[in-house]
């Protein structure tokens, strides 16, 4: 392994990979390819900017010609695959271009391995590809019940994974993430989103009952479950990686508002998310038993230091509130907030 591509790598936790990986192995040189759609940002990759390892192309994955003049030129030996359409309410919305880039883009990858002859290929999925959980904890052999566009879509592509290693026999790995959280995620997501709404003093629309839950991890912990499983992970293998935290919305807001000092009546019960997951939880007995690897961060500090983060970073984000997101903020919440209780 020397030349890694990281694709997706100007996203949330793409970004985060990257920033760990230039610093950890500077004998690995690191490609990122991301598209820039809405959720790709060159801010987030500033800190390895001037870095002799580090090398930026912009491409879409699914564009078969860019793919292979990428691992061409930069002698790719290692594809590590976060790029992705990732926000389950825009696929409600819009599906297509989470088919587009979260199946045929993850083909058209597979594919530039088996004929540039590229041998290893990770490939970053997500719990949701299991659909929702009741009780208990979803292992590694369970059925897949994806429930949103997005989650099928992410499931559509991890099967490709898994018939590129066991039909062309290349070293495939994927791990399964849950909710991941931690600076530089695009205010979309429940926890960048709320934390900014809140800063500025907005309404917070939780979804129904706000009773539904999530198991939350920091974005380092799954950056470093990443690492382990592309070092060590074995052919054909997916891991689960949890973060053991696990919550109800309506706590992770309040937490927020606590941290901020705000109050709790800015929380807007409105209309659920159709086909909304209740409840999501990993076991990561195969992580632990395979690389004695267990996440690290405890979740109400590692909450307050993302808040922080927001608090002293509005240069990052401010910005990212305007145009296009706020097309999408409208169509996303105008009614829902119009009819809140
Ligand atoms: P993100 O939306 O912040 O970033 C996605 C990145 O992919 C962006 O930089 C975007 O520009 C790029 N991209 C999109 N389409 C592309 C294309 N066709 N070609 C090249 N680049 C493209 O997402 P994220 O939250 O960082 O998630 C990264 C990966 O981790 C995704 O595969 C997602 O499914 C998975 N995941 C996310 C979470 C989470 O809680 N955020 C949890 C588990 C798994
Ligand atoms: O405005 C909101 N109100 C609300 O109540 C938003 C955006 C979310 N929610 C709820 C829905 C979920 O139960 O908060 C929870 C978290 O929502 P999201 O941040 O949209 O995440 P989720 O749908 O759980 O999916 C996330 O985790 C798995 C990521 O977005 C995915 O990329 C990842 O694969």
């Amino acid at each position: 392994m020397k030349n890694i591509l990281v694709t997706g790598g100007a996203g949330f936790i793409g970004s985060a990979f990257v920033r760990y990986m230039v610093e950890t192995y500077p004998e690995y040189n690191i490609i990122v390819l991301d598209k820039m759609t809405y959720a790709g940002n060159i801010d987030n990759l500033l800190p390895v900017h001037d870095e002799p390892n580090y090398r930026f192309e912009k491409g879409d994955i699914a564009d078969e010609q860019t793919v292979e003049r990428v691992f061409l030129e930069h002698h790719i030996d290692t594809v590590v695959n976060f790029a992705a359409e990732s926000h389950v309410d825009r696929s409600i919305l819009n599906p297509h271009a989470f088919v587009q880039t979260d199946v045929v883009g993850v083909y058209i990858l597979l594919e530039a391995c088996r004929k540039l002859g590229v041998q290893r290929f990770h490939h970053v999925s997500t719990d949701e590809v299991y659909g929702s959980i009741p009780k208990g904890f979803f292992k590694e052999g369970d059925p897949l019940e994806p429930n949103s566009p997005y989650a099928a879509s992410k499931a559509g592509g991890e099967l490709m994974v898994r018939a590129y290693w066991v039909t062309y026999g290349l070293h495939t790995t994927v791990t399964r993430g849950s909710n991941t959280f931690g600076p530089y995620q695009y205010p979309e997501k429940v926890a960048p989103f709320f934390i900014t709404e809140a800063i500025d003093n907005r309404p917070l629309p939780l979804y129904g009952d706000g009773m539904q839950v999530r198991d939350w991890l920091y974005v380092d912990d799954h950056c470093k479950a990443i690492d382990v499983v592309l070092h060590r992970g074995e052919a054909g293998e997916i891991y689960n990686v949890g973060g053991e935290n696990e919550r109800h919305n309506i706590d992770v807001t309040k937490l927020i508002l606590q941290y901020l000092g705000k109050s709790e009546s800015l929380i807007k019960h409105v209309a659920d998310r159709p086909g909304h997951d209740r409840r999501y939880a990993l076991t990561n007995d195969k992580l632990r038993a395979d690389f004695d690897w267990a996440p690290s961060t405890h979740f109400e500090t590692a909450l307050q230091a993302t808040v922080t983060w927001y608090v002293k970073n509005e240069w990052w984000w401010r910005k990212l509130k305007s145009g296009e997101y706020l097309e999408y903020y409208k169509k996303q919440y105008a009614e829902r907030l119009a009819n809140a209780d």
